[in-house]
């Protein structure tokens, strides 16, 4: 008997949790507890349910963007990438002759395509133009292809539209004349030896 109370008395902060405790006899008490832990039961095979969805959901989305993403990288890996020597070029003399060649001047969209251009492409420790230009509207940089922009990799405190800069070269190493590894704009005056041909 004395066992009964105390499991009693430890069951007690359930029977207030689940509104069981005016029940007027025990039977009552533990007839309703029952029911509780059913309705408890159903709603969580109810919330499970959901969670499963959502799981469904999140799973088809990834499988959707990692589609997208081999679609673009085996996009990218049908593409070559060339650094041509000009002699002496702007970036629209560049323009023109990456398609005479029957490419442009590359475009670099991902993280990805950066880091296989600056192990693949054998660019020299140069100013090498590419295919990015804010020459139609200040500080709207586009891609001579017409790809979204988005990715960028600038240098640092780049770009800085200093002289009127609107075209895009890059700095291929961290030492390039003291600026770090990444993206400059320059004058369309400007010229450099290399432009990098993508086709
Ligand atoms: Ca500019
Ligand atoms: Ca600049």
């Amino acid at each position: 008997m004395k066992n009964l109370w105390s499991i009693l008395i430890l069951m007690l902060p359930l029977f207030v949790q689940a509104n069981c405790i005016d029940k007027q006899t025990l039977f009552e008490a533990m007839r309703c507890m029952q029911a509780e832990i059913t309705r408890l039961h159903q709603e969580n095979q109810k919330l499970q349910g959901s969670l499963l969805e959502i799981q469904r959901m999140q799973f088809q989305m990834l499988k959707a963007e990692n589609a997208q993403l081999r679609a673009q990288l085996q996009q990218k890996a049908d593409r070559s990438y060339q650094v041509i020597n000009c002699g002496s070029c702007t970036w629209e003399q560049a323009r023109q002759d990456a398609e005479k060649r029957g490419g442009y001047l590359a475009t670099i969209t991902s993280e990805v395509e950066w880091q296989l251009i600056l192990k693949t492409a054998n660019l020299p420790d140069a100013w090498i133009w590419i295919g990015g230009t804010d020459q139609q509207e200040e500080g709207k940089w586009q891609w001579v292809t017409g790809e979204p922009w988005g990715y960028t990799r600038w240098s640092s405190g780049e770009p800085n539209n200093a002289n009127n800069e609107d075209y895009l070269h890059i700095w291929p190493k961290h030492s390039q004349g003291g600026h770090s590894q990444g993206w400059n704009d320059w004058t369309g005056g400007a010229k450099t030896q290399y432009y990098l041909l993508e086709k």
